[in-house]
């Protein structure tokens, strides 16, 4: 149960750095982003529903991660 709480933490700690490198990366225009939307052009052929499902992914990961520390760390049945 753990193993799945801590793989969770990490998959929406990897998606936040995504989301906050496109951001920077498109800002600083280390990437090209000629339709101004903050996801590299470069990314957007294959990778454009992550951006789109960002608020559904985020909110699912966090509702899993509290559900999974409730779980855990406050509900025992003993
Ligand atoms: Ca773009």
């Amino acid at each position: 149960m753990k193993e799945i709480l801590y793989l969770l933490i990490v998959f929406a700690l990897f998606m936040g750095i995504v989301y906050a490198y496109a951001i920077y990366a498109t800002k600083n225009g280390k990437s090209t982003d000629e339709n101004n939307n903050f996801i590299p052009d470069s990314w957007e052929r294959f990778f454009k529903w992550v951006f789109q499902a960002k608020v559904f992914i985020m909110f699912g990961l966090g509702f899993a991660i509290g559900f999974l520390i409730c779980k855990i760390y406050f509900i025992t049945f003993h």
